[in-house]
Parts: C-alpha cells; sequence; structure tokens
C-alpha cells in the first residue's frame, strides 16, 4: 500500500514523494517578470515531490491581472530559467501552470486595451486585481468579453503549444495546461458561459473541442510525459456554472485518456472552499470521473487537491483513489511541508495580508523547522 512518501513516476516526472505544491498566485511579477525572489520561493518548496508553478499567462491576452507571470516574452523567459535552475540545484522538479484567463480580465490588462476574449459575449460576475490610474492595487469587476471567431481558436491553440515550447526551452521538466476555475477552457467547457452555435459549443462533445485541441497540440509538441491537465469539474469560482457537470467532465477524461497524459489533476468542490460543493442535483462522483479515464486507457498519475490534511491524504492514496495529493495554502506558510508532514510537526499558519502582491514578507521568509 502506497504512502504519501512513495516515489511515484508519472510520465517523464520522477517524483521522490506524492506530496504536490499546488499552483498559487502571488501576484509579486512585476511586469510579467519573476523576479529573483521567486527563484528563492519555489527553491525553499522544492523537497516537494513535484512543484506546480503559479498561473503564467501564454499570452498578453491571456493576462487577467496585475503582476502575474507570463511566457511570451524574452525577459519572462529568463526571470523562469533563474526559477528552473534553482529548483533543480536543490534537488527539485518544476512544472509551469499554461494559462489563458478568456473572459476573467480587465481591458487595461489586454492590448491596446481591448475587450477581453471569451467563448461567448457573456460578461462573468468576478472581480479582478488592476493597478489603478494612480498605480495602487484594486479590485475590479471583469471587463465585457468579446466572443472568439471561429478563424481565432488556431491561433489560441497555437499560443499554448508555444508557451509549452518555450516552458521546455527555460528548463521547466513539463505543463499543466490550466483548464480550471472559470477560465479560457473551462469557459468552452460549462454552458454557464458557452452559448456558441458552431463546432466549439451546444453538445458536451462540442464544448470539449477547444479543451481537446489544446492538449494535441500541446503533447505534439512536448510530449504527454511532460504535460498534465488541472480541472474543476464543480467549482464556482469566477462565475463557472454547468447543471450537469458529470456526463460533461466523464466526456473530458476520455478525452484525455489517449493523450498518455504525466498526471491529471482534479480541484474536488469549490476551489478553496467546500469540498462537498455541487452544481446541478447530485454530488459530484469523483472516483467515478477517475474510473472513466482509467476505462477509456488513461494512465496518467490521478493528482486530487482541496482541503486535504495529512490523515485524509494518506487515506487518498492508501486506498487507490488518487495516486498524489496537491496542497495549497500548506505550501506557502511551510517551505519545508514535506517534512513536517512525515515528523507530524505542527504547520506555520498562513498570513493572508502577504498572500497577493508585496515581496519577500509573506513570501520567502515562513520558517522551516531548523
Ligand atoms: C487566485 C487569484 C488569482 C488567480 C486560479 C489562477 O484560481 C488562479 C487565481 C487564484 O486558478
Amino acid at each position: 500500500m502506497p504512502t504519501l512518501f512513495d516515489p511515484l513516476t508519472a510520465g517523464a516526472l520522477r517524483m521522490p514523494n506524492r506530496i504536490v505544491m499546488a499552483p498559487l498566485t502571488r501576484n509579486r511579477s512585476p511586469n510579467a517578470v519573476p523576479l529573483p525572489r521567486t527563484a528563492v520561493y519555489y527553491a525553499q518548496r522544492a523537497t516537494a515531490g513535484l512543484l506546480i508553478s503559479e498561473a503564467t499567462a501564454i499570452t498578453q491576452q491571456g493576462q487577467g491581472y496585475a503582476d502575474v507571470p507570463g511566457l511570451y516574452a524574452p525577459e519572462q523567459l529568463d526571470g523562469w530559467r533563474r526559477v528552473t535552475d534553482a529548483v533543480h540545484a536543490a534537488d527539485g522538479r518544476i512544472v509551469v501552470q499554461l494559462w489563458h484567463v478568456g473572459r476573467i480580465s480587465h481591458t487595461s490588462l489586454q492590448p491596446d486595451g481591448q475587450a477581453p476574449v471569451a467563448p461567448s459575449a457573456i460578461r462573468a460576475d468576478a472581480k479582478t486585481f488592476i493597478h489603478d490610474a494612480a498605480g495602487n492595487g484594486a479590485f475590479v469587476d471583469t471587463s465585457a468579453p468579446r466572443a472568439l471567431d471561429l478563424g481565432e481558436l488556431p491561433g489560441i491553440v497555437e499560443d499554448y503549444r508555444r508557451a509549452a515550447r518555450a516552458a521546455i526551452d527555460a528548463g521547466f521538466d513539463g505543463v499543466e495546461v490550466h483548464a480550471a476555475n472559470g477560465y479560457l477552457i473551462d469557459q468552452f467547457l460549462r454552458s454557464g458561459s458557452n452559448t456558441r452555435t458552431d463546432a466549439y459549443g451546444g453538445s458536451i462533445e462540442n464544448r470539449a473541442r477547444f479543451l481537446g485541441e489544446v492538449m494535441q497540440a500541446v503533447v505534439a509538441e512536448i510530449g504527454g510525459g511532460r504535460t498534465g491537465i488541472r480541472i474543476s469539474p464543480v467549482t464556482p469560482a469566477n462565475d463557472a456554472h454547468d447543471p450537469e457537470p458529470m456526463p460533461l467532465f466523464k466526456h473530458v477524461a476520455e478525452v484525455l485518456a489517449p493523450l498518455d497524459l504525466a498526471f491529471v489533476h482534479v480541484i474536488e468542490g469549490a476551489t478553496g472552499g467546500p469540498r462537498d460543493y455541487r452544481q446541478g442535483d447530485a454530488p459530484f462522483d469523483y472516483a467515478a470521473l477517475k474510473a472513466a479515464y482509467t476505462d477509456a486507457g488513461g494512465k496518467g498519475a490521478w493528482i486530487v487537491n482541496n482541503a486535504y490534511d495529512k490523515a485524509s491524504a494518506e487515506a487518498a492514496i492508501a486506498s487507490g483513489y488518487a495516486d498524489a495529493v496537491a496542497f495549497g495554502r500548506a505550501f506557502i506558510a511551510n517551505p519545508d511541508l514535506v517534512r513536517r508532514l512525515r515528523e507530524d510537526a505542527p504547520l506555520n499558519e498562513l498570513d493572508p495580508a502577504t498572500l497577493y502582491g508585496g515581496g519577500d514578507a509573506g513570501y520567502t521568509d515562513y520558517p522551516t523547522l531548523d
């Protein structure tokens, strides 16, 4: 029976344990460039079985918040090279999360102040974070998006492919495609944000088409063994809604199965909220989702996330329900989380005031046990 502290091979990723650092937005990359302190932050956490970077925009069009990093300009890639070198020097492994926010953005962040893009011209009832005219941080309503033209979709698929190549060139061990939390790919999946009448809207098959094309492009470029995906079947984050998540995500599992992915990473319940959150009438059956994936031939590692502690994580792995468990907030406050879990040591508490934006405080200064 495997434990949290046993190694795991996920495609080309050889993890020394099954404790994964979840992607965590920290808004500390001015002009979308990761600074030297970001290399320190990830290297401090390199004992994780796998580090998944904070969400990273594949293009400026994919940007939705102030001071989040990108993967599309040379300075950004140089900044990430510093990070991957530091993590590897500390014997760690890191994949970058590829992000396009779709409608969760603001005109002030978009190229030439244009409207954000989305499957359909439906504004999200959601906030984003920008710098106002005086340069101060401000939470604002997301801007009304325009619907993507059918002819624009191949270009965005190409943006994902290019970003995956750039990631490998910058020294990442792989990528995680962000298909969760109400961002662009999830906007295509869910009927609440996709009312298209072409081949990318309507039926479940059509709504999952964009996800399938992105995944195929990334896998063709860097290999399935270096590619993972994050999904959140029921989260209401960023105004994501679909009344029938079970058949939708079973189909997604069948689309993913033949791609020979390194891993599938599932947020259970409401992101950062209740695990039993549901959309539609029935509770979501995560075991059935995994079964749909494995029955269709999927062999990627199954990573679960959301409010796990040591006991529930151990139980998930011992029972075979999951292969690895991703921890978010606990990893922010505990750079040596793996050791603390192993030794049943107390955990530092997270300071919410330093979560988004700022410098070293609440970023690289959380203490280790020694
Ligand atoms: C918190 C703040 C901004 C963005 C996500 C990338 O929810 C995010 C995010 C989280 O996936």
